[in-house]
């Protein structure tokens, strides 16, 4: 389909692939469609205001629109479409330009605001606001408002992103970590970063808000569910716009979706193209020191734990070896070490790097210790507010700790030399950056007109520049801001050897960002996709041990699940030397990374959504991976929808089949935040892989080719070698068919009826192997 337009004395229509929007020019109102008749979003407007003789606000409604240019073809990053400008008459000064295009095979329209400053003065740019839609006149849902539900997306990495019913508060602020604006108090009342989802449960349909640049100004999308008012804004942070200047909002998507998940999956690629994401070929795996040592962290702790990685390369394959926080001097301080590090941070990078791993260092580049030296020497690196006094961006390590002033050029320097040093100095070759966001704190900054975005790019630009190609974790990261920049990005809050966070105060506030099993999970599942389109996600660690530990084996078992499927990064956080053999197991049944990335299914229908869902396409079969949760602190059955069709069910960590089963499936005795991992493979009326038991895609990465011979009723299955040693592969044999001569590699391998119709054939993978199963035929 081609997108279209057409303009009249009263209207202007622009049409895509299932999106319409149609300007109402004598009202300076516009309503977004889905492109059926149906318009959820109707006389929206766009507003925008400023210092420009005082303050002004601007909005499109109180004006006359016209065509400005356009409607014209045109083509950009989203492919081709059509789009058309649209102006205000000149009102106090200002004139607004809104630009809106549709594509002719993408499923939204992007709108743009613009304000040109008519005046003789240079004007001080406050908030940019392309879409705002009010009253039940302005959303047009099926359902009451009570029952709406809304996907609130945080501002960073540990940033709490759900959907909430939308009457409820929205999440308290995170402390002690600062956040951009205060949080809404009201009830119904939501502020969402960059991207924002509305549901309405009576028409199944979601309206998708979000933007798709993250250059100069940070985005929110608003909803005040009371009074039915959405808006999309991006504030400028009083950027200066000089007379006959105009300056341009970030660009905004649109989109009505009866399939949210897919929805944000495609807003993500469309961030992703226009911030040039950099997604590694493949996700990154190692050991952290973080989650087993904290600040503790010595280099005997590092070296006891790269010497076992030595010695146990087949199970655990890990390529870096990233030591976190606990080695240096000071928070500012990176280039002096502890004295926990007596020979310090090169020669442990080049012990690294012998035993055939890949140096991994974290700093938090852009904060500055109170106590430190950086402090001592430069006070004017910081950002300050408007009395001159520094603004702590958190306060950890007993000491409030400042932003890093990005824009001050001699700060900017310090940070290029500093990255140059941690890697073409010290060896390190993968860096986790973390408490970025303290760069994009409001406040004062030594160039006054840069935006708090502006300077977080532009801090972020000069370490890439530094590090040239070498891996980059953003953590404590901004989200969009952070795409082209970084390769991997934490997406939830940090994990804990304990399920749920408990306040420190009994009955404290909890906000969902605190670290704990839960709260990581949580943000797994509803970031999950963002993997593969904007960087590598990473879920953050898996603690597989069994003692200093308060996780469960179940609680591990979800752990494991949800970083299996996030397609992200597989890093162990643990003592590695004390782990039992089966933990060992957990671990190695996650290597390599499955790479693709599983889709949450009640995303908009629940806060914590329990089923994760990827299907796994290879030359010789595709199948689907089912990651089931069960949240509740006891025991439950869960009831899993099934994709259309006949399928067979295999669990991983019951090591059970459940048969031929269509429409659902009931998994009785999940224990108490338990996991199941289900393998769902077409019945093909003759002998069939199931699934193996070395690795958690069930066939994604152990298996290279299954062939049947029928006219001699052989089953072929070449297996390679992955992490975990041992293990079963397991076939089903439909009724009629019986096994008679199991070989490996040419030799012969005993099975084992597993239960009904199930052979399984447990075995050694070393090297690759050909699996060759021999069945005849009765009756
Ligand atoms: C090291 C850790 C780990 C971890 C990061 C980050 O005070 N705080 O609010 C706070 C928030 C997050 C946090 C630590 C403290 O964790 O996510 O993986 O690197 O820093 O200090």
């Amino acid at each position: 389909m081609s997108a279209a337009a057409d303009v009249s004395r009263e209207r202007l229509r622009l049409r895509g692939a299932g999106v319409e929007v149609v300007v109402s020019l004598q009202e300076g109102t516009y309503s977004v469609g889905g492109g059926d008749g149906s318009a959820p979003i109707t006389a929206a407007f766009a507003w925008a205001d400023l210092d420009l003789y005082g303050n002004t606000l601007i909005t499109t409604d109180e004006a006359v629109l016209e065509v400005a240019s356009g409607p014209e073809r045109f083509e950009d990053a989203h492919g081709r479409g059509v789009r058309a400008v649209l102006a205000t008459d000149v009102r106090s000064g200002v004139r607004l330009h809104l630009e809106i295009a549709a594509y002719d095979a993408q499923p939204f329209a992007l709108l743009t605001l613009g304000v040109e400053n008519a005046g003789r003065q240079t004007a001080r740019l406050g908030r940019l606001t392309p879409l705002a839609a009010q009253g039940r006149g302005g959303l047009a849902f099926a359902s009451p408002a009570r029952d709406w539900r809304y996907f609130r997306h945080g501002w960073q990495s540990w940033s709490p992103s759900l959907s909430l019913r939308a009457t409820r508060r929205d999440l308290p602020g995170p402390p002690p970590v600062l956040a951009p604006a205060a949080t809404p108090s009201e009830r119904g009342a939501f502020a969402s970063d960059e991207v924002g989802a509305l549901f309405d449960p009576a028409s199944g349909r979601t309206v998708v808000l979000g933007f798709v640049t993250a250059r100069r100004q940070w985005t929110q999308v608003r909803l005040d569910a009371g009074r039915r008012y959405l808006e999309a804004t991006a504030f400028a942070d009083g950027a200066p716009l000089r007379p006959g200047e105009t300056m341009w909002s970030e660009r905004l998507l649109v989109q009505l979706t009866d399939d949210a998940p897919a929805a944000l999956a495609g807003y993500a690629a469309a961030l992703g193209r226009e911030m040039g994401a950099r997604v590694p070929a493949s996700a990154p795996t190692g050991w952290c020191s973080w989650y087993q040592y904290f600040e503790t962290v010595t280099e005997e702790d590092v070296l006891k734990n790269l010497r076992f990685l030595e010695e146990h390369r087949d199970a655990l394959p890990f390529k870096c070896v990233q030591i976190d926080d606990g080695y240096q001097a000071n928070i500012g301080d990176w280039m002096t070490t502890n004295e926990k590090f007596p020979r310090g941070m090169a020669w442990l990078a080049r012990e690294i790097r012998n035993a055939g791993f890949t140096p991994g260092l974290w700093l938090a580049p852009f904060l500055v210790g109170e106590t430190s030296r950086l402090y001592a020497e430069h006070p004017e690196w910081v950002v300050r507010d408007e009395a001159g006094e520094p603004i702590a961006a958190v306060r950890n390590w007993d000491q409030r700790c400042f932003g890093l002033d990005t824009t001050h050029l001699k700060a900017e320097r310090w940070l290029r030399d500093l990255f140059r040093e941690v890697t073409s100095g010290l060896g390190y070759d993968y860096v986790k950056i973390d408490f970025l966001y303290g760069a994009a704190i409001a406040g004062r900054r030594r160039d006054r007109n840069a935006s708090r975005v502006e300077a977080y790019r532009r801090g972020l630009t000069a370490i890439r520049e530094a590090v040239d190609k070498r891996f980059v974790l953003g953590c404590g990261a901004l989200m969009g801001a952070s795409a082209g920049l970084v390769d991997g990005q934490r997406i939830g809050p940090d994990v804990d050897p304990r399920w749920r966070y408990r306040p420190q105060r009994p009955g404290g506030r909890v906000f969902g960002g605190e670290p704990s099993v839960e709260h990581a999970l949580r943000n797994v599942v509803t970031r999950s996709w963002m993997h593969g389109r904007l960087w590598a996600n990473d879920p953050d660690c898996l603690l597989a041990r069994q003692t200093q530990t308060k996780l469960t084996l179940p609680e591990v078992q979800s752990l494991a699940t949800a970083i299996a499927l996030s397609g992200g990064a597989v890093f162990a956080s643990d003592d590695l030397t004390q782990l039992s053999r089966e933990r060992i197991d957990v671990i190695s049944l996650l290597l390599p990374p499955l790479g693709e990335a599983a889709t949450a299914r009640e995303l908009m229908e629940s806060s914590m959504p329990s089923t994760l869902e990827v299907a796994v396409r290879r030359p010789f079969e595709s199948w689907r991976l089912l990651g089931a949760f069960n949240w509740k602190r006891r025991q439950a059955s869960l009831r899993v929808a099934l994709p259309p069709g006949r399928w067979h069910v295999f669990e991983l960590w019951d090591g059970r089949y459940y048969g031929e089963r269509e429409g659902a499936v009931e998994l009785p005795d999940v224990p108490a935040h338990g996991a199941r991992l289900l393998a769902l493979r077409r019945p093909r009326g003759r002998p069939q892989l199931l699934t193996t038991t070395f690795h958690a895609s069930m066939g994604g990465r152990e298996v290279e080719r299954v062939r049947y011979d029928s006219k001699r009723d052989v089953l072929h299955i070449d297996l390679t070698p992955v992490a975990k040693q041992r293990g079963e592969v397991l076939v089903h044999a439909p009724r009629g068919y019986r096994l008679i001569k199991a070989t490996l590699g040419g030799s012969l391998v005993a099975a084992r009826r597993a239960q009904p119709g199930v052979v399984a054939i447990a075995l050694e993978l070393a090297a690759p192997r050909r699996l060759r199963l021999r069945f005849v035929r009765r009756g």
